[in-house]
């Protein structure tokens, strides 16, 4: 898919981006047409990157920031617009209505795959440099006069110079690693459960998303298309993927489901098959110097409030403005009031994550009191227009606060 012409590698750059997810790449396309000098450094090939399988939600932020990016126009026409979403709990439905209750918001359902291909596409027609299958990247000097960036490509020894470094590398990444300490301060909170997603050719269930709480355990029926399914059953974390054939797979969810979803469902072989871990994290703050922490790198919400994409496409439409201001206006507020602008929209969307998380999943050790606080929240939910207007407005997305 994408690959490094190892002399184009140059020696300085104004922005180092460490990471060619979409939070990388989102920021990349920001910067380009924002006239700003990027080079973004990946670890992994482009055709690793874009096998995972991810995300499916955008918010009418992110969606906004992909048009400012100049990448929207295959989401408009192949995302599809969602105006509700149905939580089933204990074989009941019950329907959100979106956009009745946000004034007219709704969010689009197209894979975060798609939105990397994207990013990845109009960056190689740009002929913006992307070096893949960098190895040994370090971080330098961020807290200093000469920031750079160093990495090994194709066996050759390479030092970036820039004015800032933008640490966009995932949960698992070198930057936030590279802080001192004592500098920055986590918060953390480990799920007692995984989510087994599956990805099939087969079409969905429903039109629209079903969260769906049962005595097994939570289930998720998304989609990518109206072709192609993405399920996810919660799991146990001693589980390996391994042990879930296909037949296992479609047996639970069958267990798990309504008996109109039941019906509807279409089974097939799995594209894909993963469990991911669930946590909610947070790093504080979020710059170092003349380093920038996005996405992953600085946070994590569980899946269930469909809110990571969501905020690393904020942190970088916040550090990409904050960047222009700073290049073109000589305005350096954006990039001093970075991490607590960011910090203000991530807290709120770990607040839901973890709300929507702690209701529709079965905890080991919630029996008794726990189990009644959530079927009392359930009961009140799916009684008040209030509470119902509550989850829609987080699940659509919260507004940006540019300035
Ligand atoms: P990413 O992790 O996507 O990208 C970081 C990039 O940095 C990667 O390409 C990595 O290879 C690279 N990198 C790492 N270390 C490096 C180094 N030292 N040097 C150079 N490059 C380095 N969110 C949802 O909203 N819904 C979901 O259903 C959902 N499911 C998920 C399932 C899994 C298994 C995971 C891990 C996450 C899921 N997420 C989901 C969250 C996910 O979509 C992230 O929020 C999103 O990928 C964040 O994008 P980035 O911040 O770009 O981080
Ligand atoms: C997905 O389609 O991958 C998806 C959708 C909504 C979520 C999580 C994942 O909350």
């Amino acid at each position: 898919m994408s690959t490094t012409t190892p002399t184009a590698i140059p020696t300085r750059t104004q922005v180092a981006i460490i990471g060619a997810g979409p939070a990388g790449l989102l920021l990349g396309q920001l910067l380009y047409k924002a006239g700003i000098d990027a080079v973004i450094i990946e670890r992994q090939s482009g055709d690793y990157v874009l096998g995972r399988i991810r995300a499916g939600v955008i918010e009418q932020t992110t969606a906004d920031a992909l048009d400012a990016a100049g990448v929207g126009s295959r989401m408009h026409s192949e995302g599809l617009p969602h105006d509700g979403v149905e939580l089933c709990v204990d074989g009941q439905r019950h329907r959100i209505d979106l956009a009745a209750l946000t004034g007219g918001k709704h969010v689009t359902v197209y894979g975060q795959t798609e939105v990397t291909r994207d990013l990845m596409e109009a960056r190689a027609t740009e002929g913006l440099l992307t070096v893949y299958e960098a190895q040994g990247v370090s971080v330098h000097d961020f807290a200093g006069t000469q920031p750079r960036v160093r990495f090994t490509h194709g066996s050759v020894a390479r030092e970036i110079a820039c004015d800032y470094i933008a640490g966009c590398d995932g949960f698992h990444g070198v930057c936030r690693a590279s802080v001192p300490a004592g500098a920055l301060r986590t918060f953390e909170k480990v799920y007692p459960f995984g989510w087994l997603g599956l990805l099939a050719d087969v079409p969905p269930v429903s039109d629209e998303l079903i969260y769906v709480r049962s005595p097994r355990g939570f289930a998720l029926c998304s989609m990518r298309s109206k072709t192609r399914s993405r399920y996810y059953l919660q799991c146990s974390l001693d589980h390996k993927v391994e042990q879930w054939s296909d037949a296992a797979f479609w047996e639970e969810l069958r267990l798990r489901l309504d008996p109109q979803a039941c019906d509807e469902l279409v089974t097939g072989p799995s594209i894909e098959k993963s469990i991911a871990p669930l946590r909610s994290f947070v790093t504080e703050p979020m710059r170092f110097g003349s380093l920038f922490l996005a996405g992953d790198a600085a946070h994590i919400v569980p899946p269930t409030g469909a809110k990571g994409l969501n905020l690393a496409a904020a942190d970088v439409t916040y550090l990409a403005a904050a960047l222009a201001d700073h290049y073109n206006g000589h305005d350096d507020e954006g990039l001093s009031r970075y991490s607590e602008r960011a910090l203000a929209r991530v807290w709120k969307a770990e607040r839901f994550s973890w709300w929507f998380t702690s209701l529709m999943h079965r905890f080991p050790d919630n029996a008794g009191f726990g189990e009644r606080m959530q079927e009392a929240e359930l009961a009140y939910l799916f009684g008040s227009q209030a509470a119902q207007a509550a989850l829609a407005e987080n699940y659509v997305g919260l507004p940006m606060v540019l300035h």
